[in-house]
């Protein structure tokens, strides 16, 4: 096999700019924009982002998935809407993209796991561009939001 599946933890130099007092604590309580990816599932179906945000897959199987954007939603074949396009390659563990600064807000992005396709749980997601969403604290670590 293609062996080593580098975890290219992507410098994350976003500067988002939350108002929190903060000190410089480690990423895992930075809020983003975050899919979790359990039991086959991805979550939220739609996660509302920013042009330019750095998007966080959290990967929770113990298998590998691929997040890519897809044209059309159910075609499983990747491609890009209004020039928005991404793939996190096969990963375990967590994996980050960033959209396109100049992507247009309202733009509806679909997206799937390509090495799962259509027998994932939820065989297809979207990321929708949405300038005035705000990021979210990361999902796990027991801090109860959501569900
Ligand atoms: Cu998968």
């Amino acid at each position: 096999m293609a062996g080593i599946a580098r975890v290219a933890l992507v410098a994350l130099t976003a500067s988002v700019a939350v108002g929190c007092g903060g000190s410089n604590s480690s990423t895992s309580s930075t809020p983003g924009f975050f899919i979790t990816i359990s039991n086959l599932s991805f979550s939220p179906l739609n996660l509302r982002a920013p042009p330019g945000a750095t998007v966080t897959v959290i990967n929770n199987d113990s298998m590998a998935h691929q997040v890519v954007s897809e044209a059309t939603s159910g075609s499983f074949v990747p491609g890009a809407v209004a020039g928005i396009s991404f793939d996190t390659g096969a990963f375990t563990g967590q994996k980050s993209f960033t959209l396109p600064s100049g992507a247009a807000n309202g733009t509806l992005v679909p997206y799937f796991c390509n090495i799962h396709k259509n027998t994932m749980a939820t065989p297809n997601g979207q990321i929708t561009i949405d300038s005035t969403a705000a990021p979210s604290s990361p999902p796990g670590g027991g801090g109860g939001g959501g569900y």
